[in-house]
């Protein structure tokens, strides 16, 4: 850390808005998703509040329970009562809502011989109705739900409906690659040259249950079964049935096969079918009237056809608003590593998500805060809000983040953009985007561990350390950033500059309406690392909020235009120039690697 940002944490932590905290939004329901600031965990890798569900209630080894704490690919023990546990440490963070990985019942091993691993992710679901053995029991999640609650914090299930688990395999074809609807149609018993099959079926274009009842058979493309033993595998029982499901093989990711292919084998919803329609509205919309939560992120989102997710995602709003929640929030997964806003915009336009994940604002994040991209690339990101959705206003409530549990953490992408990078630049450029994060538009996500100083070795597996005492080797040999600690022991360290950071800039950021729902003015940018600046504006009030950052190692001294109302300027962050030079305009100066926060007095 350098003295630079040492002296912002100073202030952030003394000055006085520490003095004076925002007066609390006493009813929770009353905030809007943007006045959130999320925190995400995977419910394995956070606490292991009982040690007695480690196994989920299953006997035997490793490829029967899941459980290996020292493998990165099986479950550790972290459940709900250790997040119960742990809210403490997650509020003093600033959070006020927890999106948590998907707590339902997975299989748990799958897997080629030689290659398994277990559902400690969650997103291998065969029951939806249950909570997986592994994190507790549905008492244990309303537990967990209402402890939120009781502290105004809000709860944000992750779902999925695009599939199940690995459940249903097919009698030929080997590897399973995809067979498409030209040469396999619904028509045809595996294949164009092969017996006609499903007479009268006008294709899946066609959602009326009576075209449906018309689809009798599943094998047009492969001959799908389930395996002997597995017959009652999922809840609710209808899911048992592979008329239900897609059967095409495996996604190549692209066209067609992204949206009928299976997920690695993971059985793919026929989700244009009706009665898959209604039946994840059922399953769905009892968590929220049995539960109450705040919210859903949508896994797999771009995998499933948009006309199912214009039945959802109303119908779940409908169902939050007959259960008092009226900014029950809904985030979509459309995973992309690209700085692509219209992938992302089209998707809240053609499937009526209110909001995807920002991923764009990620993959620019890690582009211009590891110093390989200019500030154009952020100033061009928040000109193409207006392809969302809502328009600039509905961007505001698009979850940012700045790395994940499967592309890998942000510390990982800023290190392997600069080899050699010492630990306290490091720590720097870390924290300068975190600062982004928390002041910028759209609402912040923090990755669970990031605030320890956590940093992944690569993607997925290596990227899901544990927050309690790890005993997998290729986390506990990594050098986290700000502290001496390894992931040997627990890090739950109030004290870690990382936490602290974010803790202060989440007080600023509830205290300062022009940060979660104003809109934003570009101020600088450029083609090169240096300056960038804009202004969040007070939709109420009209207040000014100049926010600048520096992602260049010298420091920069630039005037930039501002309302000619804004004369004079307290630091909410980092250091300010008191006054205008001349109404409409204002000096900024910032450290290397600096970043501040300045509200015009009004
Ligand atoms: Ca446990
Ligand atoms: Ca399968
Ligand atoms: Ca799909
Ligand atoms: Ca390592």
């Amino acid at each position: 850390m350098n003295r630079y940002v040492a002296a912002v944490l100073g202030t952030l932590l003394a000055g006085p808005l520490a003095a004076q905290p925002a007066p609390p939004v006493t009813d929770y329901r009353a905030r809007t998703p943007e006045q959130e600031v999320v925190y995400f965990v995977l419910p394995d890798r956070f606490e292991n509040g009982d040690p007695t569900n480690d196994k989920g209630g299953l006997k035997g080894d490793r490829l029967r329970t899941g459980f290996d704490p020292a493998a990165k690919g099986f479950y550790h023990g972290g459940d709900l009562k250790g997040l119960v546990k742990r809210l403490d440490y997650i509020q003093g963070l600033g959070a006020s809502a927890i999106w948590v990985g998907p707590v339902f019942k997975n299989k748990p091993v799958q897997g080629p011989k030689g290659q398994e691993s277990a559902g400690y992710h969650g997103y291998w679901i065969t029951d939806f109705t249950s909570v997986d053995p592994h994190y507790g029991s549905n008492a244990d999640f309303k537990a967990f739900v209402d402890a939120a609650h009781a502290r105004g914090m809000k709860v944000y299930m992750d779902i999925i409906a695009n599939h199940t688990a690995d459940v249903i395999q097919y009698r030929d074809g080997g590897d399973y690659a995809y067979r498409g609807k030209a040469d396999y149609p619904f028509s045809r018993r595996g294949g164009i040259a092969s017996a006609a099959i499903n007479p009268g079926f006008a294709g899946d274009g066609d959602p009326r249950a009576d075209n449906w009842a018309r689809l009798t058979d599943p094998s047009f493309a492969f001959a799908p079964f389930v395996p002997k033993g597995e017959e009652k595998a999922k809840t609710p029982a209808w899911l048992n049935d592979p008329t239900y499901y897609h059967n095409r093989g495996n996604s190549n990711w692209v066209g067609e096969s992204a949206l009928y292919g299976d997920f690695v084998g993971l059985d793919d919803l026929a989700t244009e079918h009706p009665r898959v329609v209604a039946g994840m509205i059922e399953i769905y919309g009892d968590w929220i009237d049995k539960y109450g939560i705040d919210g859903f992120r949508i896994d797999t989102a771009r995998h499933v056809n948009p006309e199912f997710w214009r039945a959802f995602v109303p119908a779940m709003l409908a169902r939050a608003k007959a259960r008092g929640i009226p900014n029950f929030h809904i985030f979509g997964e459309v995973a992309t590593g690209d700085v692509d806003p219209a992938l992302l915009a089209r998707w809240t336009r053609i499937a009526d998500l209110p909001s995807t994940l920002d991923m764009a604002f990620a993959a620019a994040a890690q582009k211009v805060v590891s110093g390989k991209a200019g500030t154009d690339v952020l100033a061009r990101l928040f000109e193409d809000d207006a392809l969302y959705q809502g328009g600039e206003a509905g961007a505001l409530a698009l979850p940012t983040f700045l790395g994940n549990h499967d592309f890998g953490r942000f510390s990982m992408f800023v290190k392997q953009a600069n080899p050699g990078i010492g630990e306290d630049e490091l720590l720097d450029r870390v924290m300068l985007g975190h600062a982004m994060m928390m002041t910028l538009r759209g609402v912040p996500v923090i990755y669970y561990g990031d605030e320890q100083g956590f940093v992944s070795d690569g993607n997925d597996q290596l990227a899901r350390e544990d927050m309690f005492s790890s005993k997998v080797a290729v986390y506990n040999d990594n050098d986290l950033i700000g502290t001496a600690a390894t992931t040997a022991l627990a890090n739950f360290d109030k004290a870690h500059p990382l936490y602290r950071e974010v803790a202060a800039l989440a007080e600023v950021r509830k205290a300062t309406p022009a940060l979660h729902g104003g809109a934003t003015i570009s101020r600088a940018f450029s083609d090169k690392p240096g300056l960038y600046a804009v202004s969040r504006i007070d939709p109420e009030t009209g207040q000014e909020v100049v926010v600048a950052f520096n992602t260049s190692t010298a420091p920069v001294t630039q005037r930039i235009a501002v309302e000619p109302r804004s004369l004079t300027f307290t630091s909410l962050a980092g250091q300010c120039s008191p006054a205008a030079d001349a109404p409409g305009s204002v000096s900024v100066t910032l450290p290397p690697l600096g970043f501040a926060v300045c509200a015009a007095k009004e």
